[in-house]
């Protein structure tokens, strides 16, 4: 076969952020552009003699960038390529094939939640050996090598059919093309209590169930699973056909994004709903009259991990985490029953190395990212599988009153007390206003100038104190690598906090969040437990947005997305 050299030039900005290169589908369109990209990251690893899985979540321009990587892998001397079918593998099931054919890593083409189509986004993501995303030393060398690039290499072989599974070639490298679900049931039934869940399903048919694939890459695992192996009725399943441009919608899992589940959720009086994102790691769990954020979802499945039986045939919990910005819910039961756990930046790349050092098993992000050590990515199908072998556990104890996800919450509050928690988004805002905003919480944490000072809400009449502020930074446990300027953190007297960062995931323009967070103790009694998020947090945000100045600088009245 002959490797043709072709001659290119650097493009800007290929740099890949919290989770891989994501940018508009035109940008990646331009001639060269994703032949550079992927030309970088096989110049970043050992090209010669590897296996790759690649799989993504079906976006539009998938296939084509699938060809390319055949032609530009098979030219770098790729020796073998597993290919999910129709180019499609959610992200937790490429995870999983990585790990179990052993394979060298993973590109994985997604822009998870982002909307995709000729006019939205697309993404190229790299995964290594454990399944997860390339640590910061990788994909910062994929970065240098897109800013000096000159040629990349290309063997011209017919293109794969890529919807038939089975054994082919290309040029001089195998080609594997597998059933995208399949190894995927297999793990999940090796982890959790499927025998319970569908016993319970099967006495309780009041308790009556709502998955939304939100048109992204879960509709096929969700059919597989909960149909097929839970034996629901067809209907517990809706927008379960994934599309290239998502059927036009956001496959975000949250409370503003997903309103198909919600609505239909509300109007059928669905006892337990779930939702995943475009590449199906994400989740969100929302029954009638009851959301769980994702930060109290990672927290009950920590204090019920137990009733699954992967922790217990791994010899227990070994520990839990959270990101940075997640509320500490999952904190209080890391205390209660003595397990180590942690706090990373934002990013589910920083729980892998704990994960392989053994040190952890259960962590989540606030982002609807809930997951465990089965795999080295957030798996929006295992939370909704866990949720519901949780609930089928719970009920074997409680013959008289069903436990749904309102009784599972209340217990749960009552017992450790409620991390109120929100998260505001202000998408696609000037950079300029960002980056203002950014100095000018620097500037008075540098100087103190906010320190100890009281701030009242009007509204509400609640008394804030800043009790100190500070720029989160980590250093890797495992291997001591440090990453600086992960968020900007406010913290008050009465334990409250306010978090400011950039999102990294963004196509477009700057993304500012910001989280808020107030605890309250079980002793708090159940009226004040039990109360609304938004009214929960309302004094704590008047402040956060007066004292950050937020609204002057971003030139906006409103956050996008609220969640
Ligand atoms: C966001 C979330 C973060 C998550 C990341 C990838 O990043 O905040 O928690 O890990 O998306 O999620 P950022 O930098 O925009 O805040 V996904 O579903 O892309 O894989
Ligand atoms: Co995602």
């Amino acid at each position: 076969f002959e490797i043709k050299e072709i001659v290119t030039k650097p493009f800007e900005g290929q740099k890949p952020g919290t989770s891989g290169l994501r940018k508009r589908v035109k940008v990646f369109q331009q001639e060269h552009y994703t032949e550079n990209f992927i030309q970088a990251i096989f110049d970043s690893i050992e090209a010669e003699g590897s296996t790759l899985v690649i799989g993504g979540d079906g976006r539009f321009f998938s296939p084509e960038t699938v060809q390319t990587i055949l032609k530009i892998g098979s030219a770098n001397g790729v020796e073998k390529l597993i290919i999910g079918k129709d180019s499609i593998l959610s992200t937790p099931a490429a995870s999983n094939i990585i790990r179990k054919y052993k394979a060298d890593g993973g590109i994985l083409l997604t822009a998870s939640h982002n909307p995709g189509g000729p006019s939205a986004d697309f993404g190229i993501k790299y995964n290594v050996s454990n399944g997860g995303p390339a640590p910061e030393s990788v994909t910062n060398k994929i970065y240098e090598k897109t800013k000096t690039i000159m040629s990349y290499k290309i063997i011209d072989d017919k293109p794969v059919d890529l919807s038939n599974v089975g054994e082919f070639t290309y040029g001089p490298t195998e080609v594997i093309i597998i059933d995208s679900v399949a190894d995927y049931v297999v793990l999940l039934e090796s982890i959790f209590d499927f025998p319970l869940i569908k016993s319970f399903l099967l006495h309780n048919p009041s308790f009556t169930i709502l998955f939304d694939g939100l048109h992204g890459v879960t509709g096929p695992y969700a059919h597989a699973i909960l149909v097929s192996s839970l034996g629901l009725p067809e209907s517990c399943i809706q927008n379960c056909v994934p599309l290239p441009d998502f059927g036009g919608g956001h496959p975000d899992p949250n409370l503003t994004y997903a309103h198909s589940l919600v609505d239909a959720v509300e109007e059928h009086n669905i006892a337990f709903g779930a939702a995943s994102d475009g590449d199906g790691d994400r989740n969100m769990i929302y029954g009638k009259g009851a959301f769980v954020t994702p930060s109290d979802s990672v927290a009950i499945i920590a204090h019920w991990a137990d009733v699954i039986p992967y922790f217990k045939n791994e010899g227990g919990v070994k520990g839990l985490a959270r990101s940075m910005p997640t509320s500490k819910a999952i904190d209080l039961v890391a205390k209660k029953k003595g397990l180590e756990c942690f706090e990373v930046p934002t990013g589910w790349k920083f729980f892998g190395n704990l994960m392989d050092a053994g040190r952890l098993s259960i962590c989540g992000e606030e982002s609807f990212g809930t997951g465990s050590d089965h795999i080295r990515e957030k798996d929006g199908i295992w939370a909704v599988i866990a949720w519901l072998n949780i609930i089928a556990a719970a009920n074997k104890d409680s013959p008289n009153q069903l436990i749904g996800i309102t009784e599972l919450l209340q217990q749960f509050y009552e017992t450790y007390g409620r991390s109120f928690f929100s998260r505001y988004d202000y998408e696609e805002v000037p950079s300029e206003g960002a980056n203002a905003l950014v100095a000018h919480l620097e500037e008075a944490r540098s100087t103190n100038s906010l320190l100890n000072t009281t701030h009242l809400s009007v509204s509400t009449s609640d008394k804030f104190t800043i009790s100190g502020m500070y720029n989160f930074e980590y250093k890797d446990p495992i291997d001591h690598s440090v990453s600086k300027n992960q968020g900007q953190v406010v913290s008050f007297a009465d334990g409250s906090r306010v978090v400011f960062r950039l999102s990294g995931t963004g196509s477009q323009g700057a993304t500012v969040r910001m989280y808020v967070e107030r605890y309250v103790g079980p002793e708090a009694g159940k009226k004040e437990l039990s109360r609304d998020t938004a009214e929960g947090l309302q004094g704590l945000i008047e402040v956060a947005l007066e004292v950050s100045k937020l609204k002057a600088f971003l030139g906006v009245e409103k956050p996008t997305v609220i969640t």
